[in-house]
């Protein structure tokens, strides 16, 4: 069994990797991956260990550096996590998300028509379904909620998803989506919510909240997210969706404080500042699908997986440096400076 990773050097990815060396010794995995800024080629050093693990870099939209690899590797199954993946930056840039997140998919498709696969796994996301009211704590995501985008980024990640259901559809390809809630855990950029507090309150600074921090999002331990995937690509029908999501809601305002109190810092950090634009109010998976179909459950309760995350980031001031080295700070200065 040769599986082809995509996007393996950035966070979810790499936490797949990882769990796939572990699952299963016995699979070749190629791991893909243009090592964009939001990657870290040493995430990777321990699966470079494995000999059944190769890398490539190469860019998902180079159809000819894709096909070379292809017709060398020839994969049985693909997933792609390979993406743009942070909202902030579509907003200021979209061009690059759709290169990516659209066309980026169609030439993995496309190889995979070529080539014969077994499957093709799109990792998609719940921005795909736009936002839900904060006073209707009743209201969930499903499978078959009307499409809904409010970001570049997502309105790419929903593109990405149609395309692939265009592909089942018209010709055959085995392919599977999940749709997953917001991940934390070890290997995260931070750009993103926890590990950017996180990163900011060890370093005693200023805490960016968006707007009043009300904004709910649902968190999902990474490796509760990959074992969702491994559980798609084992008993998934093909041409269907699954929801991922660990109905753990927390507004961000209390995510932060929680990244505070378990750091010993104070409240003062937290520094409210401009919203988002068209920023989603919450986001709340139903994942009874993938339970009842799947026998997927989340296994890392939040108190728990958020320990371990923080403690991760401690552990690892290293990575951290490596991130925030090169043009994190131009990034940082630009996304926050006069917010
Ligand atoms: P990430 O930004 O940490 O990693 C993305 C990886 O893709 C990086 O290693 C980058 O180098 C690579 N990449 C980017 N453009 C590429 C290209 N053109 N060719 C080859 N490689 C390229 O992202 P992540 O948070 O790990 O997300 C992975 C996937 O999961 C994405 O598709 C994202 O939409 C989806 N997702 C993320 C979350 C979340 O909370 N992070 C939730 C649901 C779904
Ligand atoms: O500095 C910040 N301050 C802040 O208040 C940042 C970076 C974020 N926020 C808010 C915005 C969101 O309400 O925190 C929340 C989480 O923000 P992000 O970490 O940027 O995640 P989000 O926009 O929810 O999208 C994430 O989940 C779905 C991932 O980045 C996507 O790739 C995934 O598809």
């Amino acid at each position: 069994m040769t599986i082809l990773v995509t996007g393996g050097a950035g966070f979810i990815g790499s936490n797949f990797v990882f769990l796939l060396l572990e699952e299963h010794p016995d699979w070749r995995v190629v791991c893909v991956d243009a090592l964009t800024y939001a990657a870290n080629i040493h995430t990777l050093n321990e699966a470079f260990r494995s000999p059944n693990f190769v890398f490539y870099k190469e860019d998902i939209r180079n159809r000819e550096g894709v096909c070379s690899i292809f017709e060398k590797e020839r994969p049985d199954v693909v997933v792609n996590f390979a993406a743009e993946s942070h909202v902030d930056r579509s907003i200021e840039n979209p061009a690059v998300f759709l290169e990516t997140n659209i066309i980026g998919t169609a030439v993995l498709m496309d190889a995979c028509r070529k080539y014969g696969i077994k499957r093709f796994h799109q990792v998609g996301t719940d921005e795909v379904y736009g936002d839900l009211p904060l006073d209707r704590p009743d209201l969930f995501f499903y499978e078959d909620t009307p499409i809904h985008t409010s970001s570049p980024y997502s309105t790419s990640k929903a593109s990405a998803d149609l395309l692939a259901l265009a592909y089942y559809r018209t010709y055959g390809l085995p392919v599977t989506i999940s749709r997953c809630s917001n991940n934390y855990g070890p290997y995260q950029f931070p750009e993103k919510l926890i590990p950017l507090m996180i990163n900011n309150a060890l370093q005693d600074k200023a805490l960016p909240v968006y707007g009043k921090g009300l904004n709910v999002r649902d968190w999902l331990y990474v490796k509760d997210h990959c074992l969702g995937i491994l559980a798609v690509l084992d008993k998934g029908g093909v041409g269907e969706v699954y929801n991922l999501g660990g109905h753990n809601e927390k507004a961000n305002i209390e995510i932060v404080k929680i990244i505070l109190k378990e750091l010993g810092k104070p409240e003062s950090l937290i520094t409210f500042v401009t919203d988002r634009k068209g920023h989603d109010q919450r986001y709340a998976i139903d994942p009874s699908k993938a339970m009842k179909e799947l026998g997927w459950a989340p296994t890392t309760a939040f108190a728990d997986g958020i320990k371990l995350t923080i403690q991760w980031y401690k552990d690892h001031l290293d990575w951290m440096r490596e991130c925030t080295s090169g043009d994190y700070a131009k990034y940082y200065e630009e996304m926050y400076g006069n917010r």
